[in-house]
């Protein structure tokens, strides 16, 4: 499965392997989206098929179902699933208090449902993700398609107001047209460069009409496995 990895990928690797043998037989398993989440799907197909691991997993996107059922993961819904005794997920930043940014993915409204629908939340990334402070990466936010730009213009005026760096907001796109989410709507990146208070940011956010959900993680992350390019693992 591994064979020469590139020094991230091996980063991402290790990372991965470390949090899928957390999951016991039985657990119901939420899986995360993006590149670190797959090679945990990876990871946890080859339990599956090899050492029999029994396992019920809820996909946080449409790209992660298809490819735990490739890898013969038994794949429900969250509904179904009712609750999880664990999250494995990836995250584009996180601090010392292990809050973190998600969403580059373009999935971070199902990942926020499915981490607090868990007994707890496992972030698997690769070094470069830790950072002293919040908002290098742009922060993204899931607003209705209905009126985004009102929403656009809302959060811009809310932003002056906030203790942030960095004032601009794009829409984000696929090719020359917006990049719709699984859920239809679309995601505003907001290039923060650095966020004063995350907490009040994430709040402050969710009360803005047509703000679906923001990709601030904040006290939802419980541990943090940080892989690196040489294979060494911390848990955090
Ligand atoms: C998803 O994976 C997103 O929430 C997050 O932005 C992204 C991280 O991707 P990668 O693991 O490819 O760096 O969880």
């Amino acid at each position: 499965m591994t064979g020469e990895l590139s020094p991230i990928d091996k980063a991402k690797f290790v990372a991965a392997k470390r949090a899928a043998e957390m999951v016991e037989d039985g657990m119901r398993v939420g899986l995360g989206t993006g590149s670190t989440a797959a090679w945990l799907v990876r990871c946890l197909g080859e339990m599956v098929s090899r050492d029999g691991l029994k396992i019920t997993a809820v996909p946080t996107s449409s790209r992660t179902a298809a490819l735990a059922r490739d890898v013969g993961i038994n794949v429900v819904s969250l509904d179904e699933a009712k609750w999880l005794d664990m999250t494995i997920d990836g995250a584009d930043e996180f601090d010392a208090d292990l809050n973190l940014i998600k969403g580059g993915g373009g999935a971070h409204l199902q990942e926020k449902i499915v981490a607090t629908a868990s007994d707890q939340m496992v972030v698997i990334a690769d070094a470069s993700k830790s950072v002293e402070r919040l908002g290098a990466f742009p922060l993204p936010v899931e607003v209705l398609p209905f009126g985004w730009q009102s929403s656009q213009a809302l959060i811009e005026e809310t932003l002056v107001s906030m203790d942030v760096m960095g004032r601009t907001t794009t829409l984000r796109m696929n090719g020359d047209a917006p990049f719709v989410t699984d859920e239809g709507n679309y995601i505003l990146d907001l290039h923060l460069k650095r966020i004063g208070n995350a907490r009040q940011l994430a709040l402050v956010l969710n009360q803005i009409p047509g703000v679906i959900e923001n990709g601030l993680f904040i006290d939802i992350c419980d541990t943090v496995v940080i892989g690196y390019g040489d294979g060494r693992v911390e848990v955090r």
